[in-house]
């Protein structure tokens, strides 16, 4: 899944253009799926309006679309959700796991798409002093387990889980939950893996920055390949994509 952030830290103001040539330099370099969001979920971010977010999102994912690109788009709001899937999106992906919109489950039940649902504890203005667990592989996998049976009991078929690595977690909680990773496929559904430039990377290699972590992100690619997981949201594609082949090759 490659990454398609419309923000304006990611693309200055002609964002339209340049975030669509960056979807299909990612497909081109062999993401099956581009994940379109028009909202920071960093850590302190604030909330961008409704209005903001549709006039970002939905251009960017018609004009994906209608070159042929198979498209989620990464958002907490029904209403985005909903008019993403009009312009063609095929897939929902709700870092809240249906706990930021009462309208989120119920909408994306009766379009009948896939839903990823990610462990979240609330939005990111604040969201780090959350970051609190006794035991973080058992939360999480609890709270995770708890939004699959909500999202199946609205009636969604195919409900995707993300641990949601960097949410209300710190680097320790982080490298516990890919360590768990076992944990987190025993839950029965396909797993998502967001590792992609995280902090926690940069962390580990000494304050490196955000563009210069994808190689720590392919090396993050390999675990989840052969942890099976179903998918690894990324930046940069072609060294996951690279990294996904490798694993395939000896994965008997
Ligand atoms: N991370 C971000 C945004 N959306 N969605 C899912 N399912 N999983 C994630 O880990 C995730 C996400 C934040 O990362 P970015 O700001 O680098 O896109």
């Amino acid at each position: 899944m490659g990454i398609v952030n419309v923000t304006p830290d990611s693309f200055s103001d002609a964002h339209l253009h340049d975030a669509v040539a960056h979807g299909w330099r990612l497909l081109a370099d062999g993401a099956d799926l581009l994940d379109v969001g028009g909202e920071s979920t960093r850590p302190g971010a604030a909330r961008v309006d409704e209005a903001e977010e549709l006039a970002r999102v939905i251009p960017v994912v018609r004009a994906l679309v209608d070159e042929g690109a198979a498209v989620s788009v990464d958002t907490t709001r029904a209403s985005v959700a909903a008019a993403a899937c009009a312009a063609g999106a095929i897939m929902v992906n709700d870092v809240s796991g249906g706990l930021a919109d009462p309208e989120m489950l119920p909408l994306v039940a009766a379009l009948d798409l896939p839903y990823v649902a990610m462990h979240w504890r609330g939005h990111s203005a604040d969201m780090q002093s959350r970051a609190v667990y006794d035991d973080v592989v058992a939360e999480v996998c609890d709270e995770l387990s708890a939004r699959r049976d909500a999202a199946l009991g609205a009636g969604i078929r195919d409900v995707v889980l993300d641990p949601g690595l960097g949410f209300a977690k710190n680097a320790d909680h982080n490298w516990t939950l890919l360590r768990a990773l076992p944990q987190l496929t025993g839950l029965g559904r396909p797993l998502l893996v967001g590792a992609s430039r995280k902090a926690f990377l940069g962390a580990l290699l000494d304050g490196r920055p955000a563009a210069d972590r994808d190689a720590a992100t392919a090396a993050i690619t390999v675990l989840a390949a052969q942890a099976g997981v179903w998918a690894v949201r990324v930046h940069e594609v072609a060294a996951s994509a690279d990294a996904v082949r490798v694993v395939a090759a000896v994965t008997p």
